[in-house]
C-alpha cells in the first residue's frame, strides 16, 4: 500500500479500506464513516452547531429564488455565501479526503424548497471521471425530513454493481441523445436494483454522502404543500479527467470535458490525464467563464 501517492482507486471502493484506517490511525468517528460508505455507498455525518446555523442561513438566502413553481435551484453557492460555506465546511472536506485519499472540491449546488420524486439514478451518468469513482454528492437536510414529504432514498450497497452507461442501458450505434435518459436509463436502471429502498430521515443539519455509482432519488411527495427543504452538493476530486457521461462515448475515447468550478476559490479545475492538463474546446472554457461573470443560477 503507498500512502506518499494518490491512489487510482478512492480508498472507500477499495477492498483495502480496512488496512488503509489502520495505517493512517483513524479514529472511531473516521472509522465509522469510512466503512459506512465503503459498505453501504453512503455514510452520514452531524455537521454540529455551525452546521445547523449555516442551514438556516440557506434557507433565507435561497428563498427568493423559490418563486411560483420553482422546483429546484442550481449553483445558488454564486449567489449565496451561506450555501458555498456549508459546501465548504472542514469537516466535509477532512472526511472526503480520508475517504478518497485525494482533495475534494465542490463543483455544484442543487437547492430543493420540495422533494425532487426523482427516479432511481446513480451520479456516475451525469457526472463522471477518470480514473473512475473520484466523485460523490452530499445532501444536507436544511429541515427535519418527515416521511410523507418525499424522502431522499438510496439502495444500501447498490455502489458495488459495475456502473451503467448509456451504452449498457441500450443506447448502441450512435451518440446518446438528453432524451435517451428517459427512454433508456432509468428502465434499465430500475431493472438492476435487487434490495429495496431506505429512507433518508434526516435531521436538520445532517449530511448524507453518497457514492458515485450508488442507487437514489427522490421518493413520492405523499403530503401534498409539505417542504423539504435540502442542498445537493456535488464534488469531485483532484487530479482527474472531468467529463458528462451521457454526452461521451468513452469506449472511442471522446469525452465531453468539463471545466468544473472550484466553490472553495471560486475559479475551475482544469482536467488532467495522467498528470497533465487535457486540452479543452474553445467553448467549454467560453462558457464556464460568461457563467462565473454572471454569477448564473439556474432555476427549473
Ligand atoms: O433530493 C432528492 O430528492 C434527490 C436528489 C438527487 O437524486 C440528486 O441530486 O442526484
Amino acid at each position: 500500500m503507498r500512502l506518499d501517492q494518490q491512489p487510482s482507486t478512492p480508498w472507500v471502493e477499495s477492498d483495502q479500506v480496512e488496512a488503509y484506517l489502520d495505517a493512517v490511525g483513524a479514529d472511531a468517528a473516521q472509522r465509522r464513516f469510512v466503512t459506512d460508505l465503503h459498505r453501504d455507498g453512503v455514510a452520514v455525518i452531524d455537521l454540529g452547531p455551525e452546521g445547523r446555523a449555516l442551514c438556516d442561513e440557506v434557507t433565507a438566502q435561497t428563498a427568493r429564488f423559490f418563486t411560483l413553481g420553482v422546483r429546484r435551484v442550481q449553483d445558488a453557492w454564486r449567489r449565496s455565501p451561506a450555501a458555498r460555506a456549508l459546501s465548504n465546511l472542514p469537516v466535509i472536506d477532512n472526511m472526503l479526503t480520508l475517504a478518497y485519499g485525494r482533495r475534494p472540491f465542490a463543483f455544484q449546488t442543487l437547492n430543493f424548497v420540495i422533494g425532487s420524486e426523482q427516479s432511481a439514478h446513480a451520479d456516475a451518468v451525469h457526472f463522471h471521471c477518470e480514473p473512475q469513482r473520484f466523485m460523490c454528492g452530499v445532501w444536507f437536510a436544511l429541515e427535519d425530513v418527515a416521511a410523507d414529504a418525499g424522502p431522499l432514498f438510496y439502495h444500501l450497497g447498490s455502489h458495488k454493481r459495475p456502473v451503467l452507461g448509456m451504452r449498457e442501458a441500450g443506447v448502441v450505434g450512435r451518440a446518446p441523445e438528453d432524451q435517451d435518459y428517459e427512454t433508456f436509463y432509468v428502465p434499465a436502471f430500475a431493472r438492476t436494483l435487487a434490495v429495496p429502498r431506505t429512507l433518508a430521515m434526516l435531521k436538520k443539519g445532517q449530511a448524507l454522502v453518497w457514492t458515485a455509482n450508488v442507487a437514489h432519488g427522490g421518493s413520492r411527495i405523499v403530503r401534498q404543500g409539505a417542504t423539504r427543504r435540502s442542498m445537493v452538493t456535488h464534488y469531485y476530486f483532484e487530479n482527474c479527467l472531468y467529463y458528462t457521461p451521457m454526452r461521451s462515448e468513452p469506449e472511442r475515447g471522446r469525452y465531453d470535458l468539463r471545466l468544473p468550478a472550484n466553490l472553495k476559490t471560486g475559479l475551475w479545475v482544469w482536467p488532467r490525464r495522467e498528470g497533465r492538463r487535457a486540452p479543452l474546446p474553445l467553448r467549454t472554457v467560453k462558457s464556464a467563464l460568461m457563467q462565473a461573470v454572471r454569477r448564473s443560477v439556474h432555476i427549473t
